[in-house]
């Protein structure tokens, strides 16, 4: 069976990425290996991909000299293409080539996908300097120790002190994960790992290193040994390291790349001012919409996206969710109507098993970037924090029920890096439950009564709960 392999030079390496996920193989390296297409071999940009915590694709993608297969699913159409934009893989774990990468004054930016629980804040935003890993993370590196740091904030400074020593000049951090301001975010907690590591290197990065905001898209499941096969069939290759994704893709940019970049604009991003409108507007339509289907669609026995959007009731949920978000979003009205038309087709699209399991992980992040921030607006305006009617945003308080629910045990497993918080807040009767919650997330606990009825109307009787 044919395997993939480089016959042409590989791109010299100009960007380091942490968090080689699928993700990150279906948006950025994308984009990188479209817009290398046509130039010179010293213009293009080669990246060096770092695992986070999963290395399962690391070994395959090494044998394929970096190369991969991304499947592009349409509703009728499948279409199969190999990115070449990755020239190196490495395991997380290897710190000796993370430092040695990121020193080189030939790399010019490092990308990130770690996950919005990734960045390790506190509740002040800055880097949580209590948890348990970081504090690792800082004794080690006091230590002497370099190569056992485990922590996406302890990596990225430890890698910028590398830098500086070597006088590899500037460089831009962009963050793609799905939190508001997430350059600000990465910049925090960047900048709260450096003063522990070294109390000069804060001021060295403010000088020298850009963190860029982004708003980043494509839906991209887990793939699957199915999905392998379909490529060996259309292609004839074997790959182990296949990447499912939809036709779908969106990249907004806002911030300075002091050392250039790719040109990611004449290949689909959009490099602006502000990524605000366009970033509200995926966290809150997209990413809300796919946490409620998560929970609600999960409790109600759906398995994948598609199958909870073919769920009249669930899909009507959906609509009423977008009715809370729509009316706080920037963007012309028409311009929001064909999105969520959009919007919906892409959650129909039948090719694409996007499993509720996976999307329900980390409810605990997400549901304060997604759902909050639009639930609150609507009770701010209305003057009201009670939920008695004059303000209707069942369309929110629906997703938190079903969260609740979920966090109890129905629906998709709990899987959730604050897990022994969360069994905490949802521990006794469910009203207790809710009551909590309500008031960790700084609600209005008289929301609670219409909380518990949508709970009811999503699950049914309650389910057998912890306590
Ligand atoms: C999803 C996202 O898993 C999740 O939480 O909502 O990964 C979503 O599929 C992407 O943001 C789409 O761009």
């Amino acid at each position: 069976m044919t395997r993939l392999r480089r016959e042409v030079p590989a791109p010299p390496v100009r960007m380091v990425h942490l968090g080689l996920g699928n993700f990150f193989r279906a948006h950025q390296a994308w984009y990188t290996h479209h817009a290398n297409q046509g130039r010179p071999l010293d213009e293009q940009w080669g990246i060096v991909a770092f695992s986070g915590r999963s290395t399962d694709v690391v070994e395959a993608m090494r044998a394929q000299d970096g190369l991969y297969t991304l499947l592009v699913d349409g509703a009728d159409s499948a279409t199969p293409e190999v990115v070449a934009s990755v020239v190196d893989v490495r395991a997380g774990a290897d710190l000796d080539a993370w430092h040695r990468y990121l020193a080189d004054p030939e790399v010019r930016i490092l990308t990130t996908t770690v996950t919005e629980a990734g960045y390790l804040r506190g509740a002040d935003g800055g880097l949580d300097l209590r948890h348990e890993e970081v504090r690792a993370d800082v004794q080690s590196w006091a230590s002497g120790d370099r190569n056992s740091l485990t922590t996406a904030p302890v990596r990225i400074a430890s890698g910028l002190a590398a830098r500086r020593d070597a006088g590899a000049g500037p460089l831009a951090v962009v963050p793609c994960d799905n939190l508001p301001g997430n350059g600000a975010v990465a910049r925090a907690v960047v900048m709260g790992a450096a003063e522990q590591l070294d109390a000069a290197l804060p001021a060295w990065i403010d000088a020298h290193v850009s963190f860029v905001t982004t708003a980043v898209d494509r839906i991209t499941p887990r793939p699957t040994p199915a999905d392998q096969q379909r490529v060996t069939e259309l292609t004839g290759v074997e790959d182990p390291a296949v990447v499912v994704t939809e036709p779908f893709a969106e990249w907004d940019l806002a911030g300075d790349f002091p050392g250039g970049r790719p040109a990611w604009d004449e290949v689909g991003a959009v490099v602006t001012d502000d990524v605000r409108p366009y970033e509200t507007r995926k966290l809150w339509l997209l990413n809300g919409a796919h946490s409620l289907l998560a929970y609600a669609g999960s409790i109600r026995g759906h398995e994948t996206v598609a199958d909870a959007m073919g769920d009249p009731e669930v899909a009507g949920w959906v609509q009423q969710w977008w009715d809370v978000a729509l009316p706080h979003l920037e963007l012309p009205h028409e311009e929001l109507r064909a999105y969520t038309q959009a919007l919906t087709l892409r959650f129909r699209n039948p090719r694409i098993r996007h499993l509720l399991a996976q999307i329900a992980a980390d409810g605990s992040q997400k549901i304060p970037v997604r759902i909050l921030p639009a639930l609150r607006a609507t009770l701010t305006r209305d003057g009201d924090g009670d939920g008695d009617g004059a303000a209707d945003v069942d369309g929110a308080l629906r997703v938190i029920a079903s969260w609740v629910l979920h966090t109890r045990g129905a629906g998709a497993p709990l899987v959730d890096s604050a897990r022994p918080d969360v069994l905490d807040a949802v521990r006794g009767t469910l009203e207790e439950a809710v009551l909590r919650v309500l008031e960790g997330w700084d609600l209005d606990v008289r929301l609670a009564g219409r909380v518990l009825e949508l709970a009811a109307e999503v699950g049914g009787q309650e389910d057998g709960h912890r306590s």
